[in-house]
């Protein structure tokens, strides 16, 4: 029997609508109790809004709002849930909850809804990791993988590998059984060829990751240039708001500035950084070393120049230092002052320029389009089978060494036994992706990451 859980679905600020989820054995019984209708709960069918009011346990009218009730196994956690649709005031929701604790509700922990979903099969982890990715999701591409994701996206991928794993396995178990029959070549080759395939698909998920981390964290992008070009005042622009200090004072930025803007579609994680020069002075040598790592580590380099100068030697320090990073873009800045830039020569360079005046925010949107078709080009949309989770990168990885090691006892000529044992440990490792056989302590972890009433 299972307790039954309480929680405010939609947050502690003033809603039009506030939502109070129960789920349990007695959800209804205790819903019943608190909201009175003229269908009572109990006999209300499922999914079905009911009219009624909400009294505290002293007989005063707290709300008049609607109820709907689903019966398990057909609801979101796989249990009996109740679903209160009340007036989003804060404090009138804090008064509902306690009358639902005097009833016999216990508050929801972090995630608990979508926990006992979960231990209930009414999803695997990397559906209930995706609820969290949608609901934190910070751009549309990443909301959109978060979706195909909960909507069963990885979890079929996955799927699939496991159970091309269980066949190799099977056949491997065959082959310990029955070590002298003659089914000995053919298995065997079966056996290695479904290996092969797993292998084949779990290195794919991998190499997907990088491109999946971006998806979800946003790209790194390193504001890089000679002091003084307005790569602090191109961030400012960017940012809305005066976030690092601009003067005409060359120098001016010394260590690298972080801020997350969102550019179109994509979203961004800045870095502002001391402009590159052979500096004497210590702290700015320190702050261009840095300048150069940013871009180095950078998924773009937006190497900045002063369009009312020439390129210079110095210039072209930075565009080797743009090349560095895993794509550049050239952008020629202060175009409200005449133009005396080679643009032909950073577009044969850096392959794109933009014009901007960061002073009066002028030409961004064309730095927004051009960034959105850098990013589309690299990393393309995903309807949810790329991996984006740390987690569920870490199995992947480990299932990969095993799968290699399987590989390794067959060409070494092994017996099936120890081929069987690395093939077995992929799929434990496999079955933790989709929580199979995950331990129920990394379970517990996974879901204090959720918000209350999800
Ligand atoms: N005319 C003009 N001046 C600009 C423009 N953008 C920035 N500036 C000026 O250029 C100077 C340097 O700007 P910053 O943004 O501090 O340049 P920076 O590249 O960050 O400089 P350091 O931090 O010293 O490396 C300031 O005086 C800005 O007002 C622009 O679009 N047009
Ligand atoms: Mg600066």
């Amino acid at each position: 029997m299972s307790s039954t859980i309480a929680a405010i679905a939609t947050g502690g600020v003033q809603t039009a609508i506030g939502i109070i989820r129960l789920s349990g054995d007695d959800a209804i019984s205790i819903a019943q109790k608190v909201f009175t209708s003229k269908t009572p709960l109990s006999q209300a069918p499922d999914r079905k809004l009911v009219y009624g009011s909400i009294y505290a346990p002293d007989g005063a009218l707290i709300d008049t709002c609607l109820a709907t009730v689903s019966r398990a196994p057909y609801t979101y956690t796989g249990e009996d849930t109740a679903e209160l649709q009340c007036h989003g005031s804060p404090v009138a929701l804090g008064m509902i909850m306690e009358a639902l604790f005097a009833a016999g509700a216990v508050q929801a922990g972090p995630g608990e809804f979508t926990k006992r979903a979960f231990l209930n099969g009414k999803m695997d982890l990397t559906e209930a990791e995706a609820v969290i990715d949608l609901i934190s999701a910070e751009t549309q591409w990443a909301a959109g993988n978060a979706a195909g994701q909960l909507g069963g996206a990885m979890k079929t991928r996955v799927s699939a590998i496991y159970s091309g794993l269980v066949d190799a396995c099977a056949h491997f178990q065959a082959l310990v059984d029955y070590p002298d029959d003659d089914i000995e070549d053919f298995t065997a080759q079966t056996a290695r060829r479904a290996i092969e395939t797993a292998l084949g698909e779990c290195e794919k998920l991998c190499a997907g990751f990088d491109r999946g981390r971006i998806l979800k964290e946003g790209a790194s992008a390193a504001i890089i240039g000679q002091p003084n070009v307005g790569k602090s005042s191109l961030l400012n622009a960017l940012a809305g708001y005066e976030r690092a200090i601009v003067t005409n004072i060359a120098g001016t930025t010394r260590d690298t500035i972080e801020e997350k803007v969102l550019l179109g579609k994509v979203l961004l994680r800045l870095t502002d950084t001391a402009g590159i020069r052979n500096a004497d002075d210590t702290v700015e040598k320190l702050g261009v070393e840095r300048s150069l790592k940013a871009a180095e580590g950078a998924w773009l380099a937006m190497a900045v120049f002063d369009g009312s100068q020439e390129l210079g030697a110095g210039d072209g320090e930075v565009i080797r230092a743009a090349k560095t990073a895993r794509n550049a873009i050239a952008i020629v800045n202060k175009t409200d002052l005449p133009q005396k830039i080679d643009a032909a020569r950073l577009e044969k360079e850096l392959g794109k320029v933009c014009f901007i005046c960061a002073e009066k925010g002028e030409g961004l949107d064309d730095l927004t389009a051009a960034v959105e078709e850098i990013f589309g080009a690299d990393i393309p949309q995903s309807d949810g089978g790329v991996l984006t989770n740390l987690r569920q990168h870490t199995a992947v990885k480990a299932a990969v060494r095993y799968l290699e090691s399987a590989l390794s006892a067959l060409d070494a000529g092994q017996t099936p036994d120890a081929v069987l044992i690395d093939a077995e440990q992929a799929m434990a490792y496999l079955g933790e992706v989709t929580g199979a056989t995950v331990r129920e302590d990394v379970v517990s972890r996974i879901f204090a990451r959720f918000c209350v009433g999800k």
